[in-house]
């Protein structure tokens, strides 16, 4: 089969930081032969979440998704591997972690459509665009 080499941003968001599950989830990425281009722990403040979920600023939840995305430390990786960006999306499972498949990282480490333990890139498009609002970090 053809590589497609692609790049996903990921972050973990801070209930998961603040959880101390930083390691497990990394380590599931690294079990997937997913290569770690970038990590840092930053701190995502105003305008950048409004930037990140700029699809989403006029949304109901907005608020109390920035509420909680700029409320402590998050650590924002890039990945890259063979069809990454499909790949981390089915390991970190359905947006809410009720309905994430069982052994998904949303699955294990969520709790609600806020507090759902991981952001990652949903295209290759996104993945280009998210990588470029982070990059003053890398
Ligand atoms: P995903 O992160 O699975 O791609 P999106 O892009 O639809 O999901 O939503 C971005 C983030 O917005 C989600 N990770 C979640 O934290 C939050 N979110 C989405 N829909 C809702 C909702 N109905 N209520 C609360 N938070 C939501």
């Amino acid at each position: 089969m053809v590589e497609e080499l692609e790049e996903s941003l990921v972050f973990i968001k801070p209930d998961a930081v603040a959880k101390r599950y930083v390691g497990e989830i990394l380590h599931r990425f690294e079990v997937a032969e997913l290569d770690i281009v970038q990590l840092k722990q930053i701190q995502i403040d105003s305008t950048l979440a409004d930037q990140h979920y700029a699809e989403h600023v006029h949304k109901s939840f907005y608020p109390s998704l920035k509420d909680f995305i700029t409320s402590g430390p998050v650590v924002v990786i890039v990945l890259r591997g063979n069809r990454a960006v499909a790949r981390i999306r089915a390991l970190c499972g359905a947006t809410d972690p009720s309905e994430a498949e069982p052994g998904s990282i949303r699955s294990d480490f969520g709790v609600s459509m806020t507090e759902n333990a991981i952001h990652a890139s949903d295209s290759v498009d996104s993945a280009r665009r998210e990588i470029a609002n982070f990059s003053a970090f890398f």
